[in-house]
Order: structure tokens, then sequence, then C-alpha cells
């Protein structure tokens, strides 16, 4: 791989491969969907950061790898959570604070983490999983194993000195790590562009980390990346950059609806309408033959009445017991 690669080249995809990467990003979807209802309905207590028109990156990258791979991931880390495989009713369950969810309902959207399929968890502090991803790819080289770590953050942490730490040590000891920038182009309320200084692969090209740069819209363009830098983690030759180029849909958090003040609102609607990654992916899945139209739409109706009936479950499950308020807290 040389120093600075621009564009992954889409790799010809099983038609398995295609339709699997499909439903994966329709059920984030609908999953979001439910969590703004039930934020605007004021059954979930607490915020969420939706992950909708960023599916692709999380499914693309999450594909390429095995259940005891690590990912760590972010404040927006619903879509992270179900493509490395977690359970949509745990989840729905800790959203709305029910025993049965991952932290039996005390940690909330953004601190679900999900051992068993290699989630180190979601994390609020902007850029905090970087230390924690390298971590992992230190400790399964100490291990002797051949697992790889997964860093996903948004472009807003590249402000964080702990990723310049950790990458550096990570390129030294030629550890198995992928860092996965998504780049959505917001920090909160503020463009990148008045955030970050200088050129974003510049950045990990410095430590002499190969960088891949790719459309985050496009699942399987993702995929291919995330297939080749993950392959060379594995084969001991060190750390890659990813920069997925995305845009988040909606607000940066659900209850952030009035935004025009810092972005356009035909700049929304020209992503949403021109570069939805389900939309693209869904049309390229049709163009080859691999299913029809009204196959994906059945598809999409078997999810979106699985993820209804996981949120009933969930909106019907118990709190924990008021006697366990103080078990698995730490401060
Ligand atoms: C260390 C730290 N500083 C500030 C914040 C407040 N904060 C929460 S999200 C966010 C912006 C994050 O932008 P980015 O990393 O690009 O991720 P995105 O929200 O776009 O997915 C900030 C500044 C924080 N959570 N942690």
């Amino acid at each position: 791989m040389s120093a600075v690669e621009a564009g992954a080249h889409p790799a010809e995809i099983g038609g398995e491969l295609a339709l699997r990467m499909y439903e994966q990003m329709r059920r984030i979807r609908v999953f979001e969907e439910h969590v703004d209802e039930l934020y605007r309905s004021r059954k979930m207590p607490g915020l969420a950061h939706l992950y909708i028109g960023e599916e692709a990156v999380a499914v693309g990258v999450c594909e390429a790898l095995r259940q005891d791979d690590y990912i760590t991931s972010t404040h927006r880390g619903h879509g992270h959570c179900l493509a490395k495989g977690a359970s949509v009713d745990r989840m729905f369950c800790e959203l709305l604070g029910k025993e049965e969810g991952y932290c039996r309902g005390k940690g909330g959207s953004m601190h679900i983490a999900d051992h068993v399929n290699g989630n180190l968890g979601a994390n609020a502090i902007v850029g905090g999983s970087a230390g924690i991803a390298t971590g992992a790819a230190f400790s399964a080289r100490a291990r002797g194993t051949d697992q790889v770590a997964v860093c996903f953050f948004g472009e807003g942490a590249l402000g964080q000195g702990v990723l310049y730490e950790v990458m550096n040590m990570a390129a030294l000891w030629k550890l198995p790590v992928v860092y996965v920038c998504e780049n959505n182009l917001y920090n909160e309320y503020t463009h990148f562009a008045e955030t970050t200084a200088g050129s974003v692969p510049a950045r990990a090209a410095a430590f002499g980390i190969p960088v891949v740069e790719v459309d985050g819209q496009d699942v399987r363009a993702v995929h291919a990346a995330a297939t080749s830098t993950v392959a060379r983690a594995r084969k001991g030759e060190g750390p890659s950059f990813l920069v997925a180029a995305t845009y988040r849909f909606s607000g940066h958090h659900v209850g952030d609806v009035d935004r025009a003040y810092y972005r356009r609102k035909d700049e929304e609607e020209q992503w949403q309408s021109e570069r939805d990654p389900i939309a693209l992916h869904a049309a390229w899945i049709v163009a080859h033959g691999i299913a029809s139209a009204d196959e994906l739409e059945r598809v999409d109706e078997q999810l979106a009445g699985e993820v209804e009936a996981s949120v009933e479950r969930a909106l019907a499950a118990p709190f924990p017991s008021p006697s366990e308020v103080d078990e698995d807290v730490y401060a």
C-alpha cells in the first residue's frame, strides 16, 4: 500500500455479502428512526446521536472483521454496535433504561459495549477510544493472537492529542489496528474546515501510517478498503488510517432540530436524495441482478416488523430494581 492511497477500488463482491450489507444498513436505519421517535414521544430518557446517513461505514468495515476482532466506538455508536452483531432487543432495553440492556439500563446510548462480539464500547469522550483500541491491538500482539482492532472516530477527534500518541506507538510497534475516521463534515455545530488545520491524511502519513481515502456512502468501497487494511494488520504489517467521507443526515443529536444556522437545508437535501448509502447500494444490487426492487422491499418490511416488535418488547420490559442502583457503577 502506498503512503496515501486515494480511493479504494470497489471489489467485486458476491450476492450473499451484498444482501447482508443491505440488510445490516437497513437494520441500523430502522433502529435509528425508532430511537428518534422514542425521543420525540418522550419515552426515552436522555439524548442519542443518530448515525443515519453513515451506515455504509460501520457495515462496510464490520463485514470485513471476525467476531473476535475488536472495535471501539463513539458517542454516535448505535451503527457500530449493530454492525458488529449486537442484539436489537438489548440495545433498545439499554436506551430505555431496562434491566435487560447491555449495561443493565444504567449506561444508555453512549456506553453500550458488547464483549461477546468484540465491541469494547461506545465512548462519550471525543477521541477517548483511540487509546482503548490501540491497547486492544497491543494486547492481541502480546497474547499472540491474530485479532485486529478497529477504532472508529469522527473527524472532531483529530484535535485530540491521544490520537497522535497512540498512532506513534502503533506505527513503531506495527500494532494490528485500523483507525477509521468518519468525516461527516461537522464537529457538533461547526464545519470541520473551521477546526482542522492542514490535511487529514497528512496526519497519519507523518507517522508512516498508510492512508486510504474512501467514499463513505459506498458500502462496497468501504468494505474493500477495510478488507485490505484489516488483512495488512492481521499479517503483522501494522496500522492503517482509513478516511471515510460521509454525512449525518439529521442533527448532531436527536434534539438538534433547527440547524439552518450552521448548515444549509439544501446541502442536507442533496446528500439525502443523491448520496443515501442504502439507496445507492439497493440500486447496485438491482442493476447487478442480485435481487429485484420487490425483493428488497420485502426485506425492508420484514426488518421493519422485527425492529418494531423489539421496541414493543423493550417498552414492556422491567426496569432494574431500585436496590441495584449502586451495582455495576464505577466512579
Ligand atoms: C473531549 C471532549 N470534548 C468535547 C466533547 C463535546 N462533544 C461531543 S460530540 C462533539 C463533536 C464530535 O465531532 P466528531 O468527532 O466529528 O463526531 P460526530 O459527532 O461528527 O460524529 C463534541 C465536541 C466531548 N464529548 N469530549
